[in-house]
């Protein structure tokens, strides 16, 4: 890693700041180019830090001056902070310094975004702000004074006093500088309030630009739900007079806890049924139920360091996905998250980029904000949950917050609380948190006597800086069916703590199949050998709705290797289980449409990998293609009843079990496309009065190189809506034949509408193509080019987006010589520009060592 490796920063190096913080006062004058910040702080040191230097975070800033107790003085000045003589005791700190948002446009720090004030400080953004210690466990409460013209002015906690030209704020919890906000706008307020159980009014608000005050309801909606479920799941109420959420254009992820000012991306909390999908509907939700419960998991209790980032992140996550299981479906919820963390974490923790869940170093924090830390965090937390059941986790989670309300806390805290609940000894479960890579299961089995034994083992493949590798604690949550399908054992939990280990079942008349891993009990690989027809049974009979999806999920994959490996033709056993789950009235028609989906080219291209072989992502495509085209023409007779029994009648809603129709619908029109040409697409094209079936009729018909009238039309009916063109741009790069992916994306690049400094419009444009696995990985290796020709224009305005979609790259291992050659050739290449950021660089040098 040479001179990114210089400056890494370990885990095992904290020690506390010199100082605790009484008290801090902001005062922001605004201008777009001269925004001038006044910090007062109140400093008193900290019995329990070691010696050290003075030292205050701060780049990109324009000093203009310092004082101590009121004299001036003249500090030592670098890139990164500022060093001085501080007296023994207490001392109040001062300064002034000027930066300039509007040319910000790393959007991190304070930044314009269509002449809005917003910020982002997470995870060290209020070093571009003004001088400060910018570290989580340094807390403090603000009092912020915002001068500007504009007439909304907003910052974190409590209103203040307020006039003409300026606005105060007060913030009472204490808390570190990452979750400092302040927006200044010509915004419009949708405005609600909420009761919390112990009577406290709350009033809510959701800011967004005019024109857009038609597409808050729904979000305000979420809000209050996720408010009324936090008090009665985990007894967690809101803690200020004000609740405000902003929707800002340009934004580097989906959105930001800060105190009492939530930030988002306007695409993660706008929603109307004309402009937003179902899926749209759901992850809006989600994410503001997400930011909405870090006010306790991550705001009143933070973390020590960045490397405890699964602290929030880890927790929040399942947090949400509790609630939205809660709001929607348990089981449909299982199976997406699955999917996602199959597609993002296991391909992180199977490349490259493999790292704990707590990593022990990094170069630059943000490129840590990964799959492994949210998603893998959520996995552990969910396991610790099975292992200790549900009632102890409750009387966990209550210590937790009894014994950690504002704290900036660790791991080893959070494990503690429920060793203290439970008695357990956590140890060897705490390495989860330390050790990188995903686990193989394997199984054999026995059965003699009515006796049934399950024979485990499990490894985890060497990961970078970590080529020994222990056993994890794994629950393994098993039933069993007997051969008529029906249950004979009940989901138990099996706890595996060693490399190999075997568990009986006793009093058994036949051999029983196994449903092993329900509801995927542990985020590993398993490895069974099984028979298509066997497979068949389980998605047939298995009561656990997640095995019953993954056997059908592992039949589809089992045909596609099989296909792609030994020549097979279409596995007729997997045709005849999905017309029978079609047929079976009793599902939930969103499990239908899951049950459809076939896997995505990725997810083939890493299975063949891990099964020895070298994955061609054409052949990959083309055996997608394939099966879909037999399935279609399998299900031929029943698709159009389908269709019809799933059309929803009456004003849309974006429920769960509206939506579950829709989605069936949908699957079965892209498979209908594939007999009919695309007839039934386009009547659907027509008459959608929402954007979940428009879309979904485009998507078919592009998909079956039809639909060119119907993308002019979608273009000239929403030029006006940036976030419905986002989906036009990544429509087409998505969608296009592998062929012709790079030179569509190319084109897209061209058109008027790509403003490629807003992260959305690029996301959605060059992720179009690096979501086209075939596209991408075309052989003339041209989508490589692309992107990377991008990834460096990008680089010098906006490095965070970059580095996270240079990931695009980290596969590239997994591929043939040339292929291999090639992706190296554009990753070396973008690490040898000049003036790269460190976060970029950091993320290339890893993909290519790795
Ligand atoms: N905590 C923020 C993410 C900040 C990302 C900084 N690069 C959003 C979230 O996880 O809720
Ligand atoms: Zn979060």
């Amino acid at each position: 890693m040479s001179d990114a490796a210089e400056n890494k920063i370990y885990l095992a190096d904290y020690q506390e700041f010199s100082h605790l913080i009484d008290g801090v006062e902001l005062t922001f004058a605004l201008a777009p180019t001269a925004t001038r910040v006044k910090s007062k702080i109140k400093f008193r040191p900290n019995p329990n830090a070691p010696a050290q230097p003075f030292f205050l975070h701060g780049e990109n800033l324009k000093f203009i001056s310092a004082k101590i107790n009121g004299q001036e003085i003249s500090p030592t000045l670098t890139d990164t902070g500022l060093t001085t003589d501080v007296p023994d005791g207490a001392f109040e700190f001062e300064a002034e310094v000027e930066i300039s948002p509007e040319t910000n446009t790393a959007l991190e720090g304070l930044y314009m975004s269509n002449g809005m004030y917003c910020t982002q400080c997470e995870a060290e953004g209020f070093r571009k702000i003004t001088y400060y210690p910018d570290r989580p466990d340094v807390m403090a409460t603000f009092k912020v004074r915002v001068e500007s013209d504009l007439p909304v002015l907003l910052s974190n906690g409590n209103p203040g006093d307020a006039g003409d030209g300026f606005a105060e704020w007060h913030d009472p919890w204490p808390k570190p500088a990452y979750l400092f906000a302040l927006v200044a706008g010509d915004l419009i307020a949708h405005s609600d309030n909420f009761t919390t159980r112990s009577g406290k009014d709350v009033a809510l608000n959701i800011y967004v630009r005019k024109g857009d005050e038609d597409k808050c309801a729904f979000g305000m909606g979420a809000l209050k739900r996720s408010m009324t479920w936090d008090e009665q799941v985990y007894g967690r109420e809101y803690d200020l007079d004000i609740f405000n959420i902003v929707a800002v254009d340009d934004f580097n992820m989906g959105a930001m806890e800060n105190k009492g000012l939530n930030i988002f991306n306007s695409s993660c909390v706008l929603a109307s049924p004309e402009t937003s999908t179902d899926a749209n509907f759901e992850r809006i939700e989600g994410i503001i139920a997400h930011e909405y419960f870090h006010n306790w998991t991550g705001n009143r209790i933070t973390c020590r360091d960045w490397f405890q980032l699964c602290l929030k992140e880890g927790l929040t996550v399942f947090r949400d996905q509790q609630f939205t299981g809660d709001m929607r479906s348990h089981a449909v919820k299982r199976i997406d998250d699955v999917i996602t963390l199959r597609a993002r974490q296991f391909r992180e923790d199977n490349g490259p980029l493999a790292h704990p869940v707590r990593p022990e170093s990094f170069v630059e924090i943000n490129n840590f904000y990964t799959a492994t830390v949210y998603d893998k965090g959520a996995e552990v937390i969910g396991m610790l949950k099975r292992l200790v059941g549900d009632d102890a986790y409750a009387k966990a989670l209550d210590l937790y917050f009894e014994r950690h309300d504002g704290d900036a806390a660790t791991i080893e805290d959070w494990l503690k609380v429920f060793e203290d609940t439970t008695g357990r000894d956590l140890s060897q479960f705490a390495q989860w948190y330390s050790q990188a890579g995903t686990p193989r299961l394997s199984v054999s089995e026995e059965f003699a006597d009515g006796t049934y034994t399950l024979h485990f083992k499990q490894h985890t493949p060497p990961t970078p800086g970590q080529s020994a590798k222990k056993p994890q604690v794994l629950p393994i949550a098993v039933g069993l069916l007997n051969p008529n399908g029906d249950e004979v054992q009940a989901t138990t939990v099996l706890e595996m703590t060693e490399s190999e280990q075997s568990f009986s079942f006793s009093g058994l008349a036949a051999k029983p199949i196994p449903s092993i891993l329900r509801e995927f009990s542990a985020p590993v690989i398993l490895e069974r050998e099984s028979t298509p027809s066997e497979r068949a049974f389980l998605l047939a009979h298995d009561t656990d709705p997640f095995n019953k999806w993954e056997a059908g999920r592992a039949l589809a994959k089992q045909t596609l290797v099989d296909m792609l490996t030994n020549d097979a033709t279409v596995n007729t056993d997997l045709l005849n289980a999905l017309a029978a789950v079609l047929r079976d009235d009793a599902l939930d028609p969103a499990f239908q449409a899951l049950a459809l989906a076939l896997p995505s080219q990725d997810d083939m291209a890493q299975t063949l990998f891990d099964a020895g072989h070298t994955p061609d992502p054409s052949a990959i495509y083309t055996a997608l293609e394939t099966l879909a085209q037999s399935i279609a023409q399998h299900l031929q007779d029943l698709l159009p009843r389908i269709y019809a029994a799933n059309h929803v009648e009456g004003p849309f809603s974006p429920d769960a079990t509206s939506a579950g129709k829709r989605a069936l619908q949908g699957a079965v029109l892209g498979l209908l496309s594939r007999l009919d040409g695309g007839d039934q697409a386009r009547a659907q094209y027509a008459s959608a009065d929402n954007m979940t079936q428009q879309l979904q009729a485009l998507a078919c018909l592009l998909r079956v190189d039809r639909g060119q009238a119907e993308l002019k039309q979608f273009e000239a009916q929403w030029s006006h809506d940036r976030l419905v063109m986002d989906k036009w741009f990544g429509l087409q790069s998505g969608l296009a034949a592998p062929e012709k992916a790079a030179s569509v994306t190319a084109a897209l690049t061209e058109h008027a509408a790509f403003d490629w400094k807003n992260p959305n419009r690029f996301r959605a444009t060059l992720g179009g193509l690096t979501g086209n696995a075939a596209g991408f990985h075309a052989a003339n290796g041209e989508g490589y080019k692309l992107l990377a020709d991008w990834l460096i224009k990008l680089d010098a305005i906006n490095p965070q987006t970059t580095a996270r979609m240079s990931t695009a790259f980290d596969s590239w291992r997994r591929y043939d010589a040339d292929r291999q050659g090639q992706m190296r050739d554009q990753l070396k290449r973008i690490q040898g520009t000049a003036n790269l950021s460190r976060d970029t660089l950091e993320m290339v040098t890893r993909i290519l060592e790795g």
